[in-house]
Formats: structure tokens, C-alpha cells, sequence
């Protein structure tokens, strides 16, 4: 049975578990819902980089921010598949193309966006796309080309999402991912830890998550890469530990959503990583970049679900949004 009306305390009570009980109880979970040796491999690709007119404290493609990222305009759709094609030669099953924009464009740009799409799809793979806001006509035009999934962060709770994004609000977020919701395309909706927040916020952002109907299917769990030049340069990064506790507080909340273990790996030991993916993470980002900084290179991944007895899926997992209500 899923849940969509956990309470923060209720959700406090889950994540301040001593570990032993709270790993017990997420892995639990996992495994009525999904097999407990796969992971998802997904690839990224910044199809626009920089430049980004928004203000959120922790990006380093904000235009706010001088961080040292090259801008590069929208890519080519031939340049976009040739890295889906080799993304899915090194074992990814999803391709995610990120761009710096406060809102999806129209006109040219937009068109080239869905033929990307199409092509993605084309080869096999689950498509996502994350490129800021979205109309209602933009959402369903995604969806009739084929979109698997769109990316849309919620980041934080509300209280402390003011504190790091001043150009945008909660309620814009949330109104991009009922439109998404609506068009059909599958929801994936996730934060960021590591930027000052409390525990409290952590958990306020997977109760929000929780509260929708369905859940997302996807839920990204980052662990802030800390960049200089913006204005969260100098953060130290999460522990495994802590990085394990919302893992797995995320996995018994949601518990049919694929729980993704996405930025901040490079921060993490190998045995850091083990952890958060025996605490009911279920993905990763495969390649060496993330969409502007740095990522484990595929040799290492590869030695870490080897030496785990873990394995990458070789087909797509998502299901239809349905399947989750
Ligand atoms: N501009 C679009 C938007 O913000 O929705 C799409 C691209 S944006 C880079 C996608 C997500 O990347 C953000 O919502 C944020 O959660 C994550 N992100 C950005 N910078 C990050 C960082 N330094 N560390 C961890 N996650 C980060
Ligand atoms: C998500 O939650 N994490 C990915 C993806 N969605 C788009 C992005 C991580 C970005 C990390 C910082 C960077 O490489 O620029
Ligand atoms: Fe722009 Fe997205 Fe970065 Fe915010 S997170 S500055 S919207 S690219």
C-alpha cells in the first residue's frame, strides 16, 4: 500500500531510527517493489549550458554566478544522439538532457528539443528532459513526442527553498509538475542536500513529495557539488551517513518510485556509495560528467557494482504513470 499522507513527524520518526532498523526497513521495502540487485544507469547531457537567468545559490550555470562554465548554446540534434548512443553503449537505459533555462523556449529551439526527444526514444532509451518551466501546450508536446519522464526539482522544503532560489517560487515549481503530471509524462521530483539546511527541511521536502498522488516515479536524491563561485562554494560535503538516512527514509515513503542516487558521488568512498545503494537507492548517473561537474568514471562504477554483486538494468523500468497511483 502507498502512502501519500506521511507526516513530518512521522517521517522524522522513520529518518532518527538507529541504522540498523532504518536500513532493515527500507530494504524491506525495496524489495516488494523492485529487484534488489539492479540499479538504473542514466546518462546526462547539458544541451545549453550557462547563462541561466535564475538565481539558485548552489548552480554554477547561474548567470548570478562567475563559476567558470563555458556557455554553450542549444546542441545540434545530431550531437545530442551520438552521446545517447554512446550513453547506451556504456549500459544506460535512460538519457537526460539538461538545460540552463529559467523556462522552456518556443519557436526553433523548442522544436529542436523534440526532435532530440524522438530520437532518443528511437534508440531505445527512456528520454527525460529538464528545462526549466513549462506550459501546459509545451508539457503535451513533450508527451506526443515521446517524453519518458521530466525533471523538475523541488530541492528543498518551502521554508528553506527561499533561502537559496530568489527568482522563482515554490508554487512555480509545483504548477510545472502538475502540468507535467497532466500531460502523462511520468514525474521525476527530487532535492539537493548538503546547502545549510536542517534535517527538518530534508524531510520536508520528501513529505511534500510524498503528499503527491501518484508519487513521482522518479526521485533524484543530490548531494550538493559545491562550486566556487557560487555562493555555496565552500560547503563540506553531506556524510554517508546522513546521505543514507534520506535515501532510505525517501525509499519507505515512496516506496515504487525509483530512488536515485544522483549528484555527490565523487565526494562519497566507494563504501559511502554501497551504503546509500543498500539503503534502497536504486540509480545512478553513468559518465564521467554530470551536466557541468565532474562524475566516477565508468571503470569505478563498474568496480563497485562487481564488487557488490550488483548489476545495471538492461531494459527501461519505467511504467506508465498509472501503475503508481
Ligand atoms: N534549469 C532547469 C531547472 O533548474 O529546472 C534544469 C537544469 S538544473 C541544473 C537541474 C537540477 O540540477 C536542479 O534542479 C538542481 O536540483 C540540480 N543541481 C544544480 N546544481 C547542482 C549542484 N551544484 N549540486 C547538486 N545538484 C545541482
Ligand atoms: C538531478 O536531480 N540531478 C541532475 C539532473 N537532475 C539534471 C543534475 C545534477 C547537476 C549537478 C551539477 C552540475 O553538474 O552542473
Ligand atoms: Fe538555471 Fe536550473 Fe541552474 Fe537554477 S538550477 S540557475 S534554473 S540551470
Amino acid at each position: 500500500m502507498l502512502r501519500h499522507d506521511w507526516t513530518l513527524e512521522e517521517l522524522r520518526a522513520v529518518h532518527d531510527l538507529p541504522l540498523p532498523e532504518l536500513l532493515f526497513r527500507a530494504q524491506s521495502v525495496h524489495r516488494a517493489h523492485h529487484d534488489p540487485q539492479a540499479v538504473q544507469g542514466c546518462a546526462l547531457l547539458s544541451i545549453k549550458t550557462g547563462l541561466c537567468p535564475e538565481d539558485c545559490a548552489y548552480c554554477p550555470q547561474s548567470a548570478h554566478y562567475d563559476a567558470g562554465v563555458e556557455p554553450q548554446d542549444l546542441l545540434s540534434v545530431d550531437e545530442t544522439l551520438a552521446s545517447a548512443r554512446e550513453a547506451k553503449a556504456q549500459g544506460a537505459t535512460r538519457f537526460c538532457m539538461g538545460a540552463a533555462w529559467r523556462e522552456a523556449p518556443e519557436g526553433e529551439r523548442f522544436e529542436r528539443v523534440l526532435s532530440m526527444v524522438r530520437g532518443v526514444r528511437a534508440l531505445g532509451m527512456e528520454a527525460c528532459c529538464t528545462l526549466g518551466m513549462l506550459t501546459q501546450e509545451q508539457a503535451d508536446r513533450l508527451a506526443e513526442a515521446g517524453l519518458t519522464a521530466y525533471n523538475h526539482n523541488l530541492d528543498s522544503s518551502p521554508e528553506f527553498y527561499s533561502k537559496i532560489i530568489t527568482t522563482r517560487t515554490y508554487q512555480d515549481r509545483l504548477d510545472t509538475l502538475k502540468r507535467v503530471r497532466r500531460s502523462g509524462v511520468t514525474v521525476c521530483c527530487g532535492g539537493i542536500i548538503g546547502m545549510g539546511e536542517t534535517v527538518e527541511d530534508r524531510l520536508g521536502l520528501l513529505a511534500e513529495l510524498a503528499r503527491h498522488r501518484p508519487h513521482p516515479e522518479s526521485v533524484p536524491i543530490n548531494s550538493l557539488v559545491s562550486v566556487a563561485g557560487t555562493p555555496l562554494g565552500e560547503r563540506a560535503p553531506v556524510g554517508a551517513l546522513d546521505f543514507a538516512r534520506v535515501i532510505a527514509t525517501a525509499r519507505i515513503a515512496m516506496p515504487a518510485s525509483i530512488v536515485r542516487l544522483s549528484a555527490g558521488r565523487l565526494e562519497l568512498s566507494e563504501e559511502g556509495q554501497a551504503l546509500c545503494l543498500l539503503a534502497g537507492a536504486n540509480s545512478i548517473f553513468l559518465g564521467d560528467r554530470l551536466l557541468t561537474t565532474p562524475n566516477p568514471r565508468a571503470s569505478a562504477d563498474e568496480e563497485l557494482l562487481t564488487k557488490m554483486g550488483m548489476r545495471l538494468c538492461e531494459d527501461p523500468v519505467t511504467a506508465a504513470p498509472a501503475a503508481q497511483a
